[in-house]
């Protein structure tokens, strides 16, 4: 298996879940404004869209979307039970899947970090936050997890989150995520992947700086 990945992306997600399933995968990173895979080659032969995450699972396959991507890896590697097997518990895996893929990742934070936006698309999006991170410190309250354990949807809230430092969201004003992102980023998985693409993420900033 192959990821293409750029530093602190939401590809982050899957890195954390292939680190979480002791998984022995490629990591290939991407620069997604130039379409440039770091080999040279263009990322739009990779995917069509030229999206991160994209995984080549082999045979020349590659899976996009992150909400599929992470149930691949976690169906791919069972024993690390990154994901509810089947029924109601599944649905709810997809359920929180889908409100951290549509209702965070692209309604709040795309805008807030898009270089395109603006400062009314800035103020939307910031205004929209309130009630997304409101019902998600709801469901946080008492609990350790988005499920009854750790699943792929924690390693893309995680992944997510991390963007609120980025956007001057500030989540002292919803304590119980405040507390669910530092308690999920001391797990061994996830500051090991943060720390590796933190690296990444400062030499390549260094080297746009440069040019
Ligand atoms: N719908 C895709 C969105 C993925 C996405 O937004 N990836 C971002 C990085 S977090 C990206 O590659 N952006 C570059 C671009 O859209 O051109 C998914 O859920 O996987």
């Amino acid at each position: 298996m192959n990821l293409y990945f750029s530093p602190l992306a939401c590809s982050l997600a899957t890195r954390i879940a292939l680190y979480e399933a002791g998984a022995s995968a490629q990591f290939t990173q991407v620069d997604t404004r130039a379409k440039r895979v770091a080999d040279g080659r263009d990322f739009l032969g990779v995917t069509p869209m030229g999206q991160v995450p994209a995984l080549d699972v082999g045979d020349g396959q590659v899976l996009t979307e992150n909400s599929a991507v992470l149930q691949y890896v976690a169906d791919r590697f069972p024993d690390a039970r990154l994901a509810p097997a089947n029924g109601l518990e599944r649905a709810r895996l997809q359920q929180w899947l889908g409100f951290i893929g549509t209702e965070l990742h692209k309604a709040v934070f795309i805008p807030l970090l898009d270089t395109r936006s603006n400062d009314a698309v800035k103020a939307y999006a910031k205004d929209k936050a309130a009630l997304r991170l409101q019902v998600l410190s709801a469901h946080l309250t008492g609990r350790e997890f988005l499920l009854d354990r750790f699943s792929v949807a924690d390693a893309y809230l995680v992944t997510v989150l991390n963007w609120a430092a980025f956007t001057g969201v500030d989540l002292a004003a919803w304590p119980a995520v405040r507390d669910y992102q530092q308690r999920v980023q001391a797990r061994p998985s996830v500051a090991r992947a943060m720390q590796e693409e933190s690296a990444l993420y400062r030499q390549s900033q260094n080297a746009a700086a440069t040019r």
